[in-house]
């Protein structure tokens, strides 16, 4: 029999570089946010100080201002674009300069609870400092992105909301210009086929974005002010405000009061922001273009994904539900990132259809803190099938089930890790 755990493992190990995980190799070869936040709660499971290793070299890259970059660029390498010369930042260690979902609190309380659990003796300290750089990360969350104190926090560049060509950017991506101050020089279409990558265009734009930014100095109010893309959105946010209680609940274990009560008045302010962004027509909650002031209705999981984050009222919930089981309906394996009915889905291409480890997770857990265990079952019991069968790709067509993308993935062993614990 084959033991798909010793493999989700292997690859785990095949991928350190040292403390850090790259998602794979050539691909991706440097260290990733929210694909380390999902890696440490895998190797919560068995090895807990590597767990904490993982989050303490991420925030190795945290800048003064608190932001924790999408990438951090430890070692170098020629094989992904782009590069540091392309981000011109000037953190001590080279890194991106924009972010990326914050699964850093919620990564951090699972790995502090299993440190206590498995009766680690520095639980604590090896706890604090991480739970200062994710208290200074939610701060500037809400001071570089939410400056009106909506609760919404927003996204300057696609690539922040780690669903980089998802429909619900075609819009507002359009009214960005294609030129590019940088050459656009891309690398992932040499590893993998370029049917299942955004297309060049996309490129052109999201360099765009990065030559402004840049040319920003990278500071957070030039960059609100000059931003031709910004999107209040509800994934990003639903993920804050899970990290947010995870933190709330961390510093009270940890005796911080006034910290748990700062993080307790973000957590209430977000609740309520989210909460408004139900829309009972459409059966899901959606994300708010700054520009145009117009709501982004386009289909995609990030309109489930509060789940995680609210108690829904009976009427929600089963609405909301309805609609992720009319998506599921007739596929392969669930959850698509864009119905099959929509005319943008793709099945291949990246985020406009396929199916991703880490989004299940997250649905997964947003399920059963809604009392919907079955559906959330069913979630889980599909993703380890697919991985089984198909191996532990980068992520998976909805019709056909195939493994696509990048191979032997690192999120992808987290979440197959996270799915078959015993607890799970
Ligand atoms: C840009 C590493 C990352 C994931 C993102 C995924 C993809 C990068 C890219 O890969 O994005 O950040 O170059 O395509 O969209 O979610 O974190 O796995």
């Amino acid at each position: 029999m084959t033991d798909f755990i010793a493999q989700a493992r292997a690859i785990l190990k095949t991928n350190d570089r040292g403390g850090y995980t790259v998602p794979t190799d050539r691909l991706y070869p440097f260290q990733w946010n929210w694909d380390s936040a999902f890696v440490a709660m895998g190797f919560a499971a068995y090895d807990v100080p590597r767990a904490y290793r993982e989050l303490e070299r991420l925030a190795e890259g945290q800048w003064a201002d608190g932001m924790i970059p999408h990438i951090v660029f430890h070692a170098p390498s020629d094989s992904y674009f782009p590069g540091p010369d392309v981000w011109r930042t000037s953190h001590t260690i080279a890194t991106s300069g924009i972010t990326q979902p914050p699964v850093f609190g919620m990564a951090l309380k699972r790995v502090h609870d299993a440190a206590v659990d498995s009766g680690l003796v520095n639980a604590t300290e090896r706890s604090a400092p991480l739970f200062e750089a994710a208290l200074c990360w939610h701060r500037w969350w809400y001071a570089a992105r939410d400056p009106e104190q909506t609760g919404l926090v927003a996204l300057l560049h696609p690539w922040e909301s780690g669903s980089d060509n998802s429909p619900a950017w075609d819009i507002a991506l359009a009214r960005v210009p294609t030129t590019t101050e940088t050459a656009v020089v891309r690398k992932d279409t040499g590893h993998v086929d370029q049917a299942m990558r955004p297309r060049d265009e996309d490129y052109r734009r999201f360099i765009h974005l990065v030559d402004t930014y840049a040319a920003c100095g990278w500071d957070p109010e030039r960059q609100w002010k000059a931003a031709p893309f910004k999107i209040a959105e509800v994934q990003t946010t639903a993920i804050l405000l899970r990290s947010g209680e995870e933190l709330e609940r961390l510093a009270v274990m940890l005796g911080r009061t006034e910290e748990a009560a700062e993080l307790r008045q973000m957590n209430t302010l977000s609740r309520k922001a989210l909460l408004a962004q139900w829309r009972p027509h459409l059966r899901r909650f959606v994300s708010r273009d700054l520009i145009s002031e117009e709501d982004v209705e386009a289909p995609t999981q990030a309109g489930f994904i509060p789940l995680l984050a609210l108690d829904l009222e009976p009427a929600i919930l089963d609405a909301a539900c309805a609609e992720m089981e009319s998506w599921a309906s007739g596929l392969a394996v669930a959850f698509p990132s864009t119905p099959q009915a929509f005319a943008g889905f793709e099945a291949k291409r990246y985020w406009r259809g396929p199916v991703w480890g880490v989004i299940n997770w997250l649905l997964i857990a947003g399920l059963r803190r809604n009392g919907r265990v079955d559906l959330a079952e069913g979630l889980r019991a599909a993703t380890v099938q697919v991985v089984e069968r198909q191996g532990f790709a980068e992520y998976f067509d909805p019709l056909t089930g195939e493994g696509c993308g990048g191979l032997d993935f690192s999120w992808t062993a987290a979440a197959y890790i996270e799915f078959t614990r015993k607890a799970a």
